[in-house]
């Protein structure tokens, strides 16, 4: 109860920020990729997780003016990244499937607010799961064709782990599939995982899409996520999520 409060607080005192984890290419070692990862900065109790306090967003609803705040904190960013790093920058933002499914996300706001910046949309990349594609419901789909319309890329975050129906490759275009950190963690111990991953990798490539593995921690999941075709990696490998200011000092020293 106490933490509601403090929440509708943070909202209000805009007590967020948002990390910026690399996204490396795994043919090249390139970086123009980054997942932004939200932090709340509370007053007395420091840095709490999103894993903590994005459900009780949820519930309230917050969640709305929250993810309103993180796209238009990632929009500001990547402008400032494409111009002064890589004109083809990409950043990708989490979005609660509750958020697409509530009237309330002015998405048509997010697309003007885009605009107005001067920032393409194609230089960000919404991160969904898979349930929000098995939601038929015309909420859902009306947002997903006008973000996709007008450019915005889509990712599937944690792959693999969420519905066993495929069906919505067939329903919704979507660019890149995120391999869930648990085919990642034990491939090399565990042969399967690497068959997994090879599938995914196999599939996805057939339908147009690319393939970013997360949680690499070792070289040699990293090589072998690279011989299985994987596209791009995420991980502690390459760094955890950083501050803004870490995050560029660590793109500069990969240059
Ligand atoms: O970085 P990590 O522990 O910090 O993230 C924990 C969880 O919080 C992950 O499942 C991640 O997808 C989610 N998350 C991180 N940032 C955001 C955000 O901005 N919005 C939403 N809805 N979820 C986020
Ligand atoms: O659900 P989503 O994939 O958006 O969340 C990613 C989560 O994984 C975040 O909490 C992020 O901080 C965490 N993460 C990123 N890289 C690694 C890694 O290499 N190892 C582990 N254990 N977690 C990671
Ligand atoms: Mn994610
Ligand atoms: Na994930």
């Amino acid at each position: 109860k106490r933490l509601i409060d403090d929440l509708r607080n943070a909202v209000v005192q805009k007590q967020f920020v948002l990390h910026y984890q690399p996204i490396v290419s795994l043919k090249t070692g390139a970086i123009y990729k980054a997942e932004s990862l939200i932090r709340w900065l509370h007053p007395s109790q420091g840095f709490i997780s999103p894993a903590v306090f994005v459900p009780i967003a949820e519930k309230t609803g917050l969640i709305i003016q929250i993810g309103d705040w993180v796209f238009k904190e990632a929009a500001r960013q990547i402008k400032h990244w494409r111009e002064k790093y890589h004109s083809s920058f990409q950043l990708s933002i989490n979005i609660s499937p509750i958020q697409f499914q509530n009237d309330d996300m002015n998405h048509v706001g997010w697309l003007n607010y885009l605009r107005n910046l001067g920032v393409p949309a194609h230089s960000i990349v919404l991160e969904i799961t898979e349930g929000l594609l098995l939601d038929k419901s015309v909420v859902v789909s009306e947002k997903f064709i006008d973000f996709h319309g007008e450019g915005m890329q889509v990712a599937i975050d944690d792959f693999g782990t969420g519905y066993s129906s495929l069906s919505y490759l067939k329903t919704f275009e979507i660019d890149y599939l995120k391999i869930d950190q648990s085919f990642v963690r034990n491939l090399t111990h565990d042969s399967h995982d690497m068959i997994v991953c090879e599938a995914i990798v196999g599939m996805a490539h057939k339908l147009g899409m690319k393939v970013i593995a997360e949680g690499i921690e070792t070289p040699e999941q990293r090589d072998l996520l690279a011989a299985a075709g994987c596209d791009y990696g995420q991980g502690y490998l390459f760094a955890r999520p950083l501050p803004a200011m870490e995050f560029e000092q660590f793109l500069v020293g990969s240059l």
